[in-house]
């Protein structure tokens, strides 16, 4: 019970860590843990798990993301691209200094990305009035913690019309404070299951950690590889749509099972190198009201934890096998950007 709520969702952590967390399961990501990922480094051996963030190429995987912009600011000077480089001496004839500075536009959550909890919530009667409104873990509302775009800038020319952060609880600066370095464990997916579209439910990951001796403990970050950001980089920024969305494995966020045991096993956050860690359920069009991202929901609205989505971890997964290995140091933080809901995210991997 807290002052933001009355009414819990079910199979929710909701107050567990407190009635104003922002941090959800990486609460369990304390100095104990990273001490656990510390002792996995053996080798000294370190793998960047980022994409190239224009990586996957065009908008076809999310028509609402799109590729980053770069483009270079001028400094003064005269006008001509030649003087986006700027020498210093236009405006001090001894200075010997050239200098260059940008600005990137981008889809925060196009490539490899971390989501905050402001990114997915759901309605429901938190407030217990009997009527369900817009709500995101631990009751942070929308339009009151959480605003809506047009709030913001409804004209996206104008880059400076961006006046005031989208997120005044639950954005993605919580991940960023907590540092997101802990034990990071894999399962490889890939695998057992090569590129197959497959849902992976509680039976499936259960088998596949079995054979690979995998033990995921509570506030571990669990990483799934299932081959798709092998293959994006592969389609070299011209991804074939029938592939992005009918290719490798994923968790089958309908499978109560799976849910609970998410709930039971205490990870902290779950990462993929697919799109969206789970496979989005096809039957959108169902006369129910229910969630179409069950697994969204169930970590990011229910259980504050964190998703990690298209990371590679092809590279770390192919050396973990050949060492007979599936843990591994994980320092992972996203921008320090305060009230994004999600970012890019250059995570390292050390082994
Ligand atoms: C969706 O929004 C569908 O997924 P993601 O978590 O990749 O943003």
């Amino acid at each position: 019970m807290s002052e933001r709520w009355k009414n819990a969702p079910e199979n929710s952590n909701w107050g567990h860590f407190g009635p104003d967390d922002q941090r959800g399961r990486m609460n369990l990501v304390d100095e104990k843990k990273v001490l656990q990922g510390v002792a996995e480094v053996k080798t000294g051996k370190s793998f960047s798990l980022s994409l190239p963030l224009d990586f996957p190429g065009g908008n076809a995987l999310n028509p609402a993301r799109f590729p980053p912009r770069l483009v270079s600011t001028r400094r003064g000077g005269p006008e001509g691209p030649e003087n986006y480089v700027l020498g210093l001496d236009v405006m001090e004839p001894n200075a010997t200094d050239v200098v260059c500075d940008d600005i990137a536009i981008l889809a925060t959550q196009y490539s490899t990305q971390w989501d905050s909890f402001a990114h997915v919530g759901s309605y429901f009667d938190a407030d217990g009035d009997g009527v369900a409104e817009k709500v995101f873990y631990n009751g942070y509302r929308a339009n009151a913690d959480i605003r809506p775009a047009a709030d913001v800038a409804s004209d996206t020319s104008d880059l400076f019309a961006f006046k005031n952060p989208k997120a005044t609880a639950l954005g993605i600066e919580n991940l960023a404070q907590h540092g997101a370095q802990g034990r990071g464990v894999l399962v490889d997916l890939h695998a057992h299951y090569g590129r197959a579209r497959t849902k992976i439910g509680y039976d499936a990951l259960m088998r596949v950690m079995e054979e690979d001796n995998v033990v995921v403990e509570a506030g571990d970050m669990l990483c799934l590889h299932t081959g798709f950001a092998e293959m994006i980089l592969e389609m070299n920024r011209n991804p074939d749509p029938e592939k992005l969305h009918h290719t490798c494995t994923g968790l089958d966020g309908e499978d109560e099972k799976l849910l609970q045991w998410i709930t039971d096993s205490g990870v902290a956050a779950i990462i993929a190198d697919n799109y969206a860690v789970e496979i989005i359920p096809t039957r959108w069009m169902e006369p129910i009201r229910k969630p179409k991202l069950p697994l969204h929901a169930h970590c990011l609205f229910k259980n504050g934890i964190h998703l990690g989505e298209l990371w590679y971890l092809t590279p770390l997964a192919t050396w973990l096998r050949a060492n007979d290995r599936n843990r591994f140091l994980l320092t992972a933080p996203p921008l320090h950007l305060p009230g994004a809901v999600g970012s890019p995210v250059n995570p390292i991997a050390t082994v």
